[in-house]
């Protein structure tokens, strides 16, 4: 099966971003790789309107923290959404499916308690090459996908308000 592009979407579709405000937490593991993201997911809110002032950007140290990191931006920041960006590289140990676990759970849960999009922009990948073919390499990036998603959320909850 081909592999999806994932900077490629319709801009059509992509509602203005100039009223929204983004936290985004990067995980300092594989800093590479998730600054890549942090970058793409960046310039993708800055396309679409989103101001520098709007967009608030956190380090934590590795992809396990994410969770927490979103969570303090959700209690600590007027934000409408948060970004979470992380890469996680299989190794010889089963660590890779804890810290893929605790992550994934704990930014579904972050969703359903705070009532607001917690993006999962988290690289899970079996080496190093497909991390960096997924963060601006031969299959886009998934800081632009994760932009996409986080906008098109905080969108869909501001149509319900009105
Ligand atoms: C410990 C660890 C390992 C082995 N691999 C990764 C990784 O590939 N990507 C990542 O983001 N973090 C990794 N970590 C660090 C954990 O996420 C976490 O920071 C530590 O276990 C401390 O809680």
């Amino acid at each position: 099966m081909a592999t999806k592009d994932l900077s490629q979407y319709d801009i059509e579709k992509v509602p203005s971003a100039s009223d929204m405000r983004f936290g985004i937490v990067v995980a300092e593991w594989n800093l590479e790789i998730t600054s890549a993201l942090a970058g793409g997911a960046v310039n993708t809110l800055k396309k679409h309107g989103a101001t520098d002032d709007n967009i608030l950007v956190k380090y934590v140290p590795g992809s396990f923290e994410l969770p927490l990191g979103a969570q303090y931006f959700a209690e600590l920041e007027n934000v409408d959404a948060v970004i979470l960006l992380g890469c996680v590289i299989q190794g010889e140990t089963r660590h890779f499916d804890y810290i893929c676990d605790g992550v994934t759970k704990g930014t579904m849960d972050l969703n359903l308690k705070y009532n607001k999009p917690f993006i999962f922009g988290v690289l899970t990948t079996n080496n190093q090459q497909q991390a960096k073919d997924r963060a601006g390499g031969k299959h886009g990036n998934k800081g632009d996908e994760a932009a996409v998603t986080a906008i098109k959320m905080v969108y869909l909850k501001q149509n319900f308000s009105l």
